[in-house]
């Protein structure tokens, strides 16, 4: 028997094993479209033709079996059944030579069940290309239960060297010698449907629904974003996020090497007045080459806080340099422009009272007081290697300074927070003359938890009358929100921040739930966004909060009668953000703008709770750049499979900004908004910049507050009728009751016409009177009626 060289080494197969395992729970658990790739290479993978294309793999001479097709398919009507196998290699073979290039990665998937009730409980398949001679690798695989359909996934790069003149796809069993000594479990029969090989092209973008319409958690579904820290401007909240989508480097199902914060060196930021809908601002270029602080290498865990310094409104971002150092750049709004006023790290081991020699210096966390003074909170780790409980539970490694009126210099010396079990993620708040430090605990440097402390990863608080404290292991209250894995499955690492936004208090943390609803479960380390209410006691400490997907009310409705920039967003599927150049329409010239990309057929995104009004809209316009020919924007109320209720046709030249409009008819009234965008199949349809709705213009209207009322003079019964003219143009008023008419005319804006009309009778009923208002609005003459009710009087 010719014994097969695997080019494979056995330690990739059994990691693809594995991820394929992981990979089929993904492909059911979530309904989105599987990442872009190219054109499916196989042909008749779906066994709708027979078995067209198709033969019994031949590659050894031992190698046989009797392909036919048959009617139990995973997809269609038809998939190919595999019996009178002679050699575990013995499958559907078919021929890609001339279709497949040296260098080029590829995505394989196809489908294969066995129900033989004599085999193995599960088996293992393989998809597998022979390259000619003796070279075969395993290319996809999957372990599959008896009797149902398993998915075979792979990605495989053909190495640049090797020949391609003879390569063969085909699905056969794990190699054994002798498989005739164990038929049931070597040569079982087999069926195959769904077989794809496609170019992967790798991309960033999300496919999966990463945020279920109606929930609020997380933020976005279109990027990830850690450490959030909140900053409220103006009636808005912006978050600040470590941009753990730097690390993302998925493969064609989305999932991704692990996490490991190493490459990032930009800051997420993403906006909300109303805690649904919100806009995507981009990155901030911190470190790096390319960034705003060239000196420093990361820019992980930010905080921002606004000052002004020397009658100039400033913004000032503070970051960690990976562990060891912390800095801050300077803005002049809260999304930039930005730039280095300080020239060097804020915090470092020179800071006096910063470091022990021990202690990581990142995760600053900023506070200005009522009285102008500024705090920065940092520090973290502190494991001496003792594995004692004292540095467990006291390693007494995060630090709390002044900092210099000018926000970039420290004041004085650090000053320890012993807070109970600390680790990282300190934030410094202020509510109602008490001031909050919190802290995520740690996970353990091998000592014994004190089980009086907080639990490992959870945020915990301190509360003190100072933001100096002093933060003694006696200003411990409690926890405020247990690890995300308490919640989300998923743990990880832990990171908050609070704010207040009409008059409520919100909690920012994060858990990998885009990530784990990417992969179908499993995690690699990429974290968004959650919020969820913040609740006090009467005696000030934090009631805890749970997670959980609902997150937040929205808070106010969304005025569609405006630019919105399309990188607004309540809810979306299968897009991307990129920044263009230019300022943003809706936020200002210095303000970066994204546009909405990576738009394919059966993408779409969202609004939530849009407000139309009473009038109504009377059309939608949208800022597009057409990139394929055929492309429409569909608008939709309520839900993304709801009626169509205006299509805006791409139709302009390719390759420009264009804005297109369609009307629209009765909209009215709150809605959740979906643009849902179609297409040619496998093209890349548009960009869109911004959106804008037109209202439907109220006719004039005379303005009046009316009011009517009987009274008794005597014995006699009045009718007292005033009217008021709300309005802004001279108005004649004429005042119509069962008992006489009186008109005033040229009443001015704010005066009123009253007349006390004389019954002449000792008892009137209930009835109205009917007031009319006639003014020029507008140059037009305009008439409005008013009815108002009066009581029934009888006098004696
Ligand atoms: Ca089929
Ligand atoms: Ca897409
Ligand atoms: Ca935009």
């Amino acid at each position: 028997m010719l014994k097969r060289v695997r080019k494979s080494a056995l330690r990739r197969v059994a990691a693809a094993a594995m991820t394929g395992a992981l990979l089929a729970t993904a492909v059911a658990a979530t309904s989105g479209p599987v990442q872009a790739a190219g054109q499916n290479i196989i042909v008749n993978g779906g066994f709708e033709d027979g078995l067209s294309g198709w033969f019994v793999n031949n590659g050894n001479s031992t190698d046989g079996a009797t392909l036919s097709p048959t009617t139990d398919a995973y997809a269609g009507s038809s998939a190919v059944l595999v019996t009178n196998r002679k050699t575990t290699g013995s499958g559907p073979m078919q021929d890609l030579s001339g279709k497949v290039q040296a260098g080029k990665t590829y995505a394989i998937t196809a489908r294969v069940k066995y129900e033989n009730p004599s085999s193995p409980a599960t088996k293992q398949f393989f998809a597998t290309m022979h390259y000619g001679g003796s070279t075969y690798t395993n290319v996809g695989t999957v372990t599959v239960a008896r009797g149902q359909w398993g998915l075979i996934q792979g990605t495989f790069t053909i190495p640049a060297g090797q020949s391609v003149t003879t390569a063969r796809l085909f699905v056969e069993t794990p190699w054994t010698s002798d498989p005739a000594s164990a038929p049931n479990t070597h040569l079982m029969d087999f069926k195959v449907d769904d077989v794809s090989v496609s170019e992967f092209t790798p991309s960033t973008t999300i496919e999966a629904l990463g945020k279920n319409p109606g929930e609020g958690n997380p933020l976005i579904s279109h990027k990830f974003g850690a450490d959030g820290n909140a900053f409220v401007h103006d009636g808005r909240v912006y978050i600040y996020m470590t941009n753990d989508t730097q690390e993302y480097k998925p493969g064609p199902t989305g999932v991704s090497s692990t996490n490991t914060y190493a490459s990032i060196n930009t800051i997420t930021v993403i906006s909300s007045d109303d805690l649904m809908n919100w806009v995507d601002h981009g990155e901030i270029p911190v470190a790096g080459p390319s960034g705003v602080a060239r000196y420093a290498g990361n820019s992980w865990a930010p905080a921002m806080e606004r000052k002004v310094v020397d009658g100039k409104e400033k913004f000032f971002l503070y970051f960690a340099n990976s562990g060891g150092s912390s800095g801050v750049i300077v803005g002049d709004s809260p999304v930039g422009p930005w730039r280095d006023e300080r020239g060097s790290l804020l915090i470092t081991s020179a800071t006096p009272g910063a470091s022990d020699g021990k202690n990581w210096l990142f995760d600053p966390g900023v506070f200005v007081d009522d009285d102008g003074q500024s705090y920065l909170v940092f520090g973290g780790g502190g494991d001496d290697g003792t594995r004692s409980a004292e540095n467990t539970n006291h390693p007494k490694s995060t630090r709390v300074i002044r900092l210099g009126d000018d926000m970039i210099s420290t004041k004085g010396s650090a000053e320890v927070i012993d807070a109970p079990l600390v680790f990282e993620a300190g934030h410094l708040f202020k509510r109602d003359g008490k001031y909050y430090y919190s802290y995520s605990s740690n996970f353990g440097f091998g000592g014994t938890v004190d089980p009086n402390g907080p639990p490992t990863g959870a945020i915990a608080y301190l509360m003190a009358d100072s933001p100096m404290g002093p933060w003694t292991p006696e200003t411990y209250k409690g926890i405020i929100f247990k690890n995300p894995g308490t919640y989300f499955g998923a743990g990880g690492n832990n990171h908050q921040s609070v704010f207040q936004l009409d008059g409520q208090y919100y909690f920012t943390y994060h858990a990998q739930t885009l990530n784990s609803r990417i992969t179908g479960g499993a995690t690699q380390g990429f974290r968004s966004p959650h919020l969820a209410k913040l609740d006090f006691n009467a005696d000030g400490t934090i009631k805890e909060v749970r997670g959980d997907y609902k997150g937040v009310e929205q808070i106010r409705a969304l005025d569609p009668y405006r630019v919105i920039e399309a990188e607004t967003i309540a809810w979306q599927q299968g897009i991307a953000t990129k920044k263009v150049d230019g300022g943003s329409e809706e936020f200002g010239a210095q303000a970066p703008n994204l546009v909405v990309h990576d738009v394919d057929n059966g993408d779409w995104t969202s609004l939530a709770k849009v407000d139309f009004g009473t009038a109504g809209a009377t059309g939608v316009t949208a800022k597009v750049r057409p990139l394929a020919a055929g492309g429409k924007i569909e608008v939709r109320l309520d839900g993304r499979t709801s009626p169509v209720v205006a299509t805006i046709p791409v139709d302009a030249p390719l390759g420009e900004w264009t804005k297109l409009s369609a009307t629209l008819d009765g909209v009215k009234g709150v809605h959740d908004v979906y643009f849902t965008y179609a297409g040619p199949e496998g093209a890349d349809l548009f960009e869109i910049d911004s959106w804008a709705f037109a209202a439907e213009q109220s006719s004039p209207e005379v303005k009046l507050t009316v009011t009517a009322s009987s009274r008794c003079i005597g014995a006699s019964a009045y009718l007292a009728v005033t009217a008021v003219n709300d309005g802004d143009a001279p108005a004649t008023i004429t005042l119509t009751t069962p008992y006489g008419t009186r008109t005033v005319a040229d009443v001015a804006p704010g005066k009123q016409a009253y007349q006390s009309f004389n019954t002449r009778t000792a008892q009137i009923a209930a009835g109205k009177v009917t007031v009319t208002g006639a003014a020029t609005i507008g140059g037009k003459q305009v008439t409005t009626s008013y009815d108002a009710a009066y009581n029934a009087a009888a006098c004696r």
